[in-house]
């Protein structure tokens, strides 16, 4: 029998360029230090075959790339990294700390691509059954102040190219997703200083580890 206590799924969701990877050091650190085994990793990729599927989505082509053909591609690298990496690490009680996952299938295809949130559902059903994160921190930020982060940044991806108008899509259906399920997202604001939104985070974090450890 199997008396380990599984691990929690955490996720970080965002538009680009609200500071999800600047942020994830300090999820990580908080949770360390409380004595938490933890995983570190990221959608599309997380595995060999999964980092592979990544550099085809996310690298810049002449070719169009077809909206299911790259929905069907984010869900394939998630399938891989659930059965590889996030299942098996959660069963050995380690907590799971995930950049972007699902959310932005729904966020990116079903509504940046005006693929709608059914399909998406559909596809969600197929590879994940009732697998959910437990928690997800999504970080929210205007449009506007994601894009002048990246810009100035440098080099852009190839969802990073589209327009303002994709992303606008993008960031409502993020708040779709957050009005229809309060208790599983905290809302940070990340137009606030780096400081500031680290500190909002460590205080969620506090309130996470003290009802799970
Ligand atoms: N995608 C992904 C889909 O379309 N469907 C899916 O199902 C999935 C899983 C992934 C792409 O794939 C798409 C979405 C994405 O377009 P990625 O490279 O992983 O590509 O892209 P992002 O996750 O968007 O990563 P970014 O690096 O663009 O955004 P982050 O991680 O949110 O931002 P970060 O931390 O790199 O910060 C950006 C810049 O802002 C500064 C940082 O120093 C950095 O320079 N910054 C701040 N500046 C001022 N104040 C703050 N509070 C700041 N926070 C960060």
């Amino acid at each position: 029998m199997n008396s380990v206590k599984p691990g929690l799924f955490i996720t970080v969701e965002g538009v680009e360029g609200a500071g999800k990877s600047t942020q994830l050091s300090l999820i990580l650190k908080k949770l360390e230090s409380a004595g938490i085994e933890i995983i570190s990793t990221r959608e599309p990729g997380g595995t060999p075959f999964a980092e592979s599927v990544r550099e085809l989505l996310l690298e810049n082509r002449d070719e169009k790339v077809d909206q299911i053909t790259e929905m069907l591609l984010m869900f394939a690298a998630r399938s891989q990294h659930l059965s590889q990496l996030i299942k098996p690490a959660i069963a050995e009680g380690k907590w799971v700390v995930c950049d972007r996952f699902t959310d932005a299938t729904y966020a990116y295809q079903g509504g940046g691509r005006n693929l709608g949130f059914e399909l998406v559902s559909q596809l969600e059903q197929l590879v994940q059954g009732d697998f959910r994160p437990d928690k997800t921190f999504y970080l929210d930020l205007s449009v506007e102040q994601g894009m002048q982060r990246v810009v100035a940044r440098g080099e852009k991806d190839r969802f990073e190219r589209e327009e303002l108008d994709f992303f606008e899509k993008v960031r409502s259906a993020y708040l779709r997703l957050v009005e229809s399920n309060p208790t599983r997202y905290v809302v940070i604001d990340a137009s606030q200083s780096l400081e500031s939104v680290q500190k909002d985070l460590s205080l969620a974090l506090d309130k996470l580890i003290s009802s799970h450890v």
